[in-house]
């Protein structure tokens, strides 16, 4: 297999220039999905695709995918791609440079006039992060039957947008039913996002899987109050109880170190004003763990702390779980191809568990999948100072493009028989 080597500059040029669709002051990127922001990024995209002569299709969904012909076209493509939407303050790697590494890995495959087997689609999953429609991977979830399309299009933001209204609204609401969509193998490109690559010194991760995760949304009740007239035995202070929950759900995890992670991201005090009692609270909560009973029995300590410490303070509290996503091991096959790829390429590897969400892990459910993660400074993410260098970023992309060029030389090994 000629040894086709990406472009390290053109990949680090594609992800520097698409950072300045939202950047921040701060050198992040706010790119909310389904904004004006994503449609600009995703015109950017369906550009370049077409530029290489590859066939963009849209599912309706919103997923974006660009097709490039193999030999036999009459069998699913390998898919490779991530996705453009970003946190608040997130950072310029994360889906990114899945996104772009994939786009990378074709555009080195044409220029050498290298034909693969199966058609190759580059990928862009609408919505992976979750941080202005809840929950996360909401597109790629859709695809892989986690989600029904009604409840995820109806899903609404903060000013009560649907999912599918933003979709219309930017115009890529696409015409093919998401889910019909047959893939032969998904490879994705990602930043670990966390601190063990870079602190074991380690080029490249062999993701063999993804822990699993539970979001869950909280309303606690009390009583807006006068803070001046109103005396402390006489209070139903929500902030109070969120207050002790937030501290809670912080032991629920720490009973479960090393690997357990328990965070309250979100708050909303009501009516937030410095002197009424809050009345209401609302906050969110994630869980994770690779284990499920773990995960379980985190759930279990949280549900009774619930009543634990509102009862006494005389607060109503609600708790609605809006996404349960258990562990996920990938497809063995795809995971021998990406170490297959990172030896040949000659970078250090190890194993790993992904701490964060992906894509990939609902895609496994209907394709053979693995990932390929990257270090990132620090282990930050999620953070406008999120950083893989140049170098980091060419070995990831590298490993990408030799991983599917592996498995589909193994398929052809397996068709000729
Ligand atoms: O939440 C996650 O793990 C992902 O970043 N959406
Ligand atoms: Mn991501
Ligand atoms: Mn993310």
């Amino acid at each position: 297999m000629r040894n086709l080597v990406i472009d390290a500059e053109r990949l680090w040029g594609d992800i520097m220039s698409t950072a300045a669709i939202g950047a921040t002051a701060k050198g992040g990127i706010c790119r909310l999905t389904l904004t004006d922001l994503d449609r600009q990024v995703r015109d950017w995209f369906k550009a370049q695709c077409e530029g290489l002569g590859l066939t963009v299709t849209v599912d309706d969904m919103g997923a974006i995918f660009a097709r490039r012909p193999g030999q036999r076209n009459d069998l699913p493509p390998i898919a490779i791609g991530s996705h453009l939407d970003t946190q608040p303050t997130g950072g310029k790697f994360d889906g990114v440079l899945g996104v772009m590494g994939a786009l990378e890995a074709v555009r080195t495959m044409v220029q050498a006039g290298y034909e693969t087997v199966v058609p190759i689609e580059v990928v862009n999953w609408t919505n992976e992060e979750g941080a202005r429609f809840a929950p996360s991977m909401v597109s790629s979830g859709v695809f892989g039957g986690a989600f029904e399309k009604d409840w995820a299009t109806s899903r609404t933001d903060p000013d009560g947008v649907t999912f599918g209204e933003a979709l219309e609204a930017i115009g890529y609401r696409g015409s093919e039913p998401c889910g019909q969509h047959p893939l032969t193998a998904f490879f994705e490109l990602h930043i670990e996002q966390g601190p063990l690559l870079e602190a074991e010194n380690k080029e490249i991760g062999i993701v063999i899987g993804v822990q699993g995760l539970r979001w869950y949304e909280v309303v606690i009740t009390g009583q807006d109050a006068h803070t001046g007239a109103t005396p402390m035995h006489m209070r139903k202070n929500a902030l109070l109880g969120a207050a002790r929950l937030t501290d809670r759900i912080d032991a629920i995890a720490r009973a479960h170190a090393p690997l357990a992670v328990g965070t309250v991201g979100m708050m909303e005090v009501r009516p937030n004003s410095r002197n009424v009692v809050p009345g209401e609270v609302f906050l969110t909560v994630d869980l994770r763990h690779p284990e499920s009973d773990v995960i379980e029995a985190m759930e279990k300590v949280l549900v009774a702390s619930l009543s634990e410490i509102c009862d006494p303070l005389g607060l109503g509290v609600t708790m609605n779980r809006i996404a349960d996503t258990p562990p996920v091991r990938f497809d063995q096959d795809c995971i021998e191809s990406v170490r297959t790829a990172a030896a040949q390429s000659g970078f250090s590897a190890r194993e790993i568990v992904s701490g964060a969400g992906h894509d990939a892990t609902y895609v496994s459910r209907v394709a053979p999948t693995s990932m390929i993660f990257v270090p990132c400074k620090g282990g930050i993410s999620h953070n406008e100072a999120e950083f893989s260098s140049k170098e980091q970023c060419a070995a990831g992309a590298q490993v990408l493009l030799q991983a599917v060029l592996d498995y589909d030389r193994k398929l052809a090994e397996r068709l000729a028989k």
